[in-house]
């Protein structure tokens, strides 16, 4: 009936052995965003989003137009450093070109 077991870190002779709990913990996410300008021509907002988001032309098409009519659009979630990394490929590729075009991020 009235079972008296040792609690569990006194198994095992003496030694303290204790079951450590799994940590695994999700990291934080980013979404990657555009900016709607009024000068950056559509086909290469399109090109953008097929190229550094992997979007189809399709999809790719569609983000571009939300970000034209609502002022702003997500390209992509992503960890912080790969977020950062889109960031700064978007913004120097954009700059190269001679586009104002804004890529910046924020937490998910
Ligand atoms: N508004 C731009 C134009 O009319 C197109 C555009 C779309 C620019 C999305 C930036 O993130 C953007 N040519």
């Amino acid at each position: 009936m009235a079972q008296n077991n040792p609690p569990e870190h006194e198994h095992h002779h003496g030694l303290a052995v204790e079951t450590a709990k799994p940590e695994v913990v999700r990291p934080p996410l980013y979404q990657v965003v555009l900016l709607n300008d009024d000068f950056t021509p559509m086909d290469f907002v399109v090109e953008v989003l097929q190229v550094f988001f992997a979007l189809n032309r399709e999809k790719a098409t569609q983000v571009m137009l939300h970000v034209h009519t609502r002022g702003k659009g997500i390209c992509g979630v992503y960890t912080r450093d790969v977020a950062e990394s889109k960031v700064t490929q978007v913004n120097e590729f954009s700059r190269m070109h001679q586009h104002p075009l804004l890529c910046s991020m924020e937490k998910a």
